[in-house]
C-alpha cells in the first residue's frame, strides 16, 4: 500500500498501520448513479479493508441504511437522477448524527456551489472528481479517525477507569432509557445493589494497591458471571450495581448467591498474599415507579443484608 501511496514518513506509515487494524470491517456507503465510479471508490476502500455497500441512487441509499443502520462512512455523488447528493445528505443526517458516521460529498463539477451545498447539508467534506487515490485516503481517513475520536471521548465518558464497569452516570442514563420502554410493557427490571464488606479493613491490612486489586478482581467476576445484556456498573467507591432486564423473580436469589458464593470462596492473590473477599447484594425486581425507585429499594435490602451479618442477599 504504502508506496502507491507515497507516504514519505515513518509517522504516516505509523497511522495507515492503526487505522488498518483499527477500521477494519467499518461499514462504507457508496452512492452514485454510475457502476464505473461506485467500482472505482469501492476498489480503495476495500484495500483499507471497509465493508462497502453500494448504491446506485438517494432511494436506494437510504433503504439500505434500513437494513444497515450502523454505516459510519458515506461518499456520495452529486449528480443522480432520482435526487441530488446534497438532498441525500441532508436525509442521511436525519439518522446519522455526526458522531455516528461521516459523509463525504464527490463531484465532477468544477462549480464551487456544489461542495457548498453538500457542507451545508451535513456532510463533513467534499472531494472532486476525478480525484487521487492519495486525496481520497487521507479524506477519508481524516474523517474516520473523528469518528473514532468521538467514540473513544464517549467510551472514556461511560467508563469506570479502575474496572473498565460502565461508570454511574452510564447507568443512570442506560437505567432511565430502559426503564422508558420498560413501561412500554417489553422488560421487567432489576436493580443489584452490591457493597464490599468491610472493605476498610482491606485497604487498612494490606494497603490501597490491594485495595483496588480487590476491586479489579471483583469486577472480573461480575464481567463472568453476567450477560452481556446485563449493566454491569461501579456504583461508587467499593459498592456496584447489576441492572438487568427480563430477570426472573423467582430465579433472583439463586443467581446473585451463586455470585456471593463465588466471590466469598476465591480469596484474591494479591503480592503473595490472599485477601479474603465478600459482597452483600440487595436486589429489587421491578416494575416500581421509576429507576431511581427501584434503585432505592435495592439499596434498602443492601442494608438488610449489612445488618443481619453481611456476606448475604436479600431480594
Ligand atoms: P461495610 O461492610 O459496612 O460496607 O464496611 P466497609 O469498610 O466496606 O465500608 P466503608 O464505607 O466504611 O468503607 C469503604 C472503603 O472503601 C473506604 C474507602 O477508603 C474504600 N475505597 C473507596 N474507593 C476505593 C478505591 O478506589 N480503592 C481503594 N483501594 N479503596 C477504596
Ligand atoms: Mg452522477
Ligand atoms: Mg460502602
Ligand atoms: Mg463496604
Amino acid at each position: 500500500y504504502v508506496r502507491k501511496e507515497g507516504a514519505h514518513n515513518l509517522r504516516y506509515v505509523a497511522r495507515l498501520l492503526k487505522r488498518l487494524v483499527r477500521n477494519k470491517g467499518l461499514k462504507a456507503l457508496v452512492v452514485d448513479d454510475s457502476a464505473l465510479a461506485r467500482a472505482a471508490a469501492r476498489r480503495l476502500l476495500d484495500a483499507h479493508g471497509y465493508l462497502v455497500f453500494e448504491a446506485g441512487g438517494g432511494a436506494q441509499a437510504l433503504k439500505l441504511l434500513e437494513k444497515e443502520p450502523d454505516i459510519r462512512l458515506a461518499v456520495i455523488d452529486y449528480f443522480m437522477p432520482d435526487m441530488n447528493g446534497a438532498e441525500l445528505t441532508t436525509a442521511l443526517r436525519e439518522r446519522l448524527g455526526f458522531e455516528d458516521a461521516a459523509i463525504i460529498g464527490v463531484s465532477a463539477e468544477g462549480d464551487m456551489s456544489t461542495s457548498v451545498s453538500f457542507l451545508k447539508s451535513g456532510a463533513n467534506d467534499f472531494i472532486h472528481k476525478p480525484f487521487q487515490a492519495e486525496e481520497f485516503y487521507c479524506r477519508v481517513a481524516q474523517n474516520v479517525d473523528m469518528l473514532n475520536m468521538f467514540e473513544d471521548i464517549r467510551e472514556m465518558a461511560n467508563r469506570d477507569f479502575l474496572t473498565g464497569l460502565a461508570n454511574r452516570k452510564h447507568l443512570f442514563e442506560t437505567g432511565k432509557k430502559l426503564f422508558a420502554s420498560q413501561r412500554r410493557g417489553h422488560l421487567r427490571l432489576s436493580a443489584a445493589m452490591m457493597d464490599l464488606d468491610h472493605f476498610k479493613r482491606v485497604n487498612d491490612t494490606f494497603g490501597h494497591d490491594a485495595g483496588d486489586a480487590v476491586l479489579r478482581h471483583f469486577a472480573s467476576v461480575l464481567k463472568e458471571r453476567f450477560r452481556e445484556t446485563d449493566i454491569l456498573a461501579r456504583f461508587g467507591g467499593e459498592e456496584f450495581c447489576v441492572l438487568s432486564v427480563n430477570m426472573d423473580p423467582a430465579k433472583a436469589f439463586d443467581i446473585f448467591d451463586a455470585f456471593r458464593r463465588e466471590v466469598a470462596a476465591k480469596p484474591v492473590l494479591h503480592g503473595g498474599r490472599e485477601i479474603p473477599c465478600s459482597v452483600s447484594v440487595g436486589v429489587a425486581v421491578g416494575p416500581g415507579a421509576g429507576f431511581e425507585e427501584l434503585l432505592k429499594a435495592s439499596d434498602e435490602l443492601l442494608y438488610r443484608s449489612k445488618a443481619e451479618g453481611r456476606n448475604r442477599v436479600t431480594v
